[in-house]
């Protein structure tokens, strides 16, 4: 009787426990996607800026996200107030995205991304930093 209402009690401790972490993986699951630069050196002038979006537990690319290009800035070498606009490009491989860019300085550029990924909450938002060299 007494063992019996242990291992009840138990199950409903483990319930719990499974209930909570369920809760956890679901609030951290856009955590779980992040761009990648395809290049991180990318020659200075007109420049096609490639990214990768993947799910990082598998590594997988992500496809038919909505990306959204916020900001291409020199905040990396202190020219914030240095921004060039960022135009989307067609892309015909799955999860890469790629932008169009006038890199009129050679050093660090931060790309400002953010991606609404099919099926989960929440926005990816990732700074990404790359090198325009001469
Ligand atoms: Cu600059």
């Amino acid at each position: 009787m007494k063992s019996s209402s242990c291992a009840r009690t138990l199950r409903a401790a483990l319930i719990g426990v499974a209930i909570t972490g369920s809760a956890t993986v679901a609030r951290a699951e856009i955590k779980d996607y992040e761009f990648q630069l395809v290049d991180k050196t990318i020659k200075k002038g007109d420049a096609t800026i490639s990214v990768r979006l993947v799910h990082k537990p598998d590594g997988k690319p992500v496809p038919a996200a909505v990306i959204f290009a916020t900001r291409l800035d020199m905040a990396p070498d202190g020219m914030q107030e240095m921004a060039t606009k960022v135009a989307p490009m067609p892309s015909t491989e799955p999860g890469i995205y790629k932008f169009k860019a006038t890199l009129n300085m050679a050093g660090g550029w931060q790309l400002s991304l953010g991606a609404k990924v099919q099926g989960e909450t929440g926005t990816v938002e990732n700074k990404l930093v790359l090198q325009a060299t001469p």
